[in-house]
């Protein structure tokens, strides 16, 4: 351990979650991918913003369904097909649990957070926003929360309006107020940044937006890995999240939306399963889910989705944001040490995500250096750009958290960046 490892407080330093009910180790053991070498090193994965690791039942569930259940879903008279349709429905039931969604009709699925959303803001959007009209967001949103707003508002004659963020990282809540009024069509909004990891006030945002009767969507690619959620609770109108960053597979995603939202709205795509008739003259559309699911759908996909939400259900989330939070606290504070460190990102509600600067270094030299010790992190604008620019910065380094990460990795985090120092010294 680092000199600087060991200005932590001992309760911080302890590798072992004092919390019952989270074994990290045992854990672990379900990853096959951490077992394994890069650059001759035991691999450290600190890029679960990214994308997230897959555990062996994720694998095994995807691999089961090609080898044994293979077949195209809702058309079929056959046992396959019946087989296949039955899984796939299971696996959206799982999904609905997970939300705690009404309806299993509420939940959609789609290609990822990024469809999802572009699915709103061409079906909803493209109904609700006319010339004038406006559409809120945030100074903390992925790219996949602006640029299909700007293409809406492109399209109608719209204009995209910004919550601005404090130095921390943190919504300016008065502001987020101001801004609401009869113009605002939709408010969308992250749950957790990519970039910076603030926790959003969502209840308290969706609360406020409905007082003027305006609807939200919760982009919570980067919520649903750390943090249970409850879709009722919350009151939301669309949460959207990807499969991938929630130890499931990439390709696959959920749009959920209120049932009296999505009848309302017109099909984003056409094709085969969203149809109840078609005639040249006129087609009529299929009732919820399928209206959304144009074509066929990714049935391994959504299986192995399924397979992902049991897992971290069987851990229990409120375990996993327990054990998390005791990481993220840990390297906040072992990286704030180290001379020459910069946070971006310092909110007070914060999860998964640590993002830096060490002096003037480029983050790609930082993540390129700690590649070489096996270490796995991202370096650049993490497609957020505006907060780069809220910021005055190009790129941050960025550490990421899962639920297989330990103490010890983030003691080998602060090794490398100490090599980092020396390279640059
Ligand atoms: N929203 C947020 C908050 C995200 O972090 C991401 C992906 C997306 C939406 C888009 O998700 P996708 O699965 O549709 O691509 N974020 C990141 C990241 O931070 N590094 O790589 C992808």
């Amino acid at each position: 351990m680092t000199a600087v490892a060991n200005r932590i407080p001992r309760e911080l330093r302890s590798p072992r979650v004092r919390g019952a009910g989270f074994d990290v180790e045992k854990v672990r053991h379900d990853f096959p991918i951490l077992r394994e070498k890069v650059r001759g090193r035991t691999l450290v994965y600190l890029d679960n913003a990214a994308t997230s690791q897959k555990p062996q039942v994720v694998i095994d569930a995807i691999s089961r369904h090609y080898e044994r259940g293979n077949a195209n879903i809702h058309r079929g008279v056959h046992f396959l097909s019946e087989h296949a349709t039955e899984e796939h429905e299971a696996a959206r039931g799982t999904v609905q649990s997970f939300l705690n969604a009404e309806e299993a009709s509420e939940i959609i699925f789609v290609r990822g957070a990024t469809e999802a959303i572009n699915l709103v803001a061409q079906t909803y959007g493209r109904t609700q926003v006319g010339p004038g009209d406006e559409v809120l967001i945030t100074a903390m949103e992925h790219h996949s929360n602006i640029v299909p707003w700007q293409i809406l508002c492109e399209q109608k004659g719209g204009r995209l309006r910004v919550v601005p963020i404090n130095e921390s990282g943190e919504l300016l809540l008065e502001e987020f107020q101001k801004l609401l009024n009869t113009r605002t069509k939709i408010v969308a909004v992250t749950q957790v940044s990519n970039a910076l990891g603030t926790i959003n006030p969502v209840r308290r945002i969706i609360e406020m937006a409905h007082r003027e009767n305006i609807p939200v969507l919760v982009d919570g690619a980067q919520a649903v890995p750390h943090l249970k959620v409850d879709v009722q609770a919350l009151d939301c109108d669309f949460y959207v999240f990807s499969g991938h960053k929630l130890y499931g597979p990439t390709g696959i995603g959920v749009l959920y939306g209120k049932s009296a939202l999505l009848d309302a709205m017109p099909p984003y795509q056409g094709g085969g399963d969203m149809i109840s008739s078609v005639t040249f003259e006129k087609t009529i559309y299929n009732k919820l889910p399928y209206k959304f699911e144009a074509g066929t759908p990714h049935v391994a996909g959504a299986i192995g989705l399924g397979a992902a939400i049991d897992y971290v259900n069987g851990l229990g989330m409120d375990n996993v944001a327990a054990y998390e939070h005791e990481v993220l606290t840990y390297a906040t504070e072992a990286v704030a040490a180290i001379p020459g460190i910069r946070l971006i990102g310092t909110a007070r509600e914060k999860a998964g995500v640590l993002s830096f600067l060490l002096g003037s270094i480029h983050p790609h030299d930082i993540g390129t250096i700690l590649d070489q010790e096996g270490i796995a992190i991202r370096a650049g604008h993490h497609c957020a750009q505006p907060i780069m620019q809220r910021f005055g910065i190009a790129a941050t380094a960025r550490a990421s958290f899962g639920l297989y990460n330990t103490k010890e990795e983030v003691d080998a985090l602060v090794e490398g960046i100490q090599k980092v120092r020396e390279v640059f010294a």
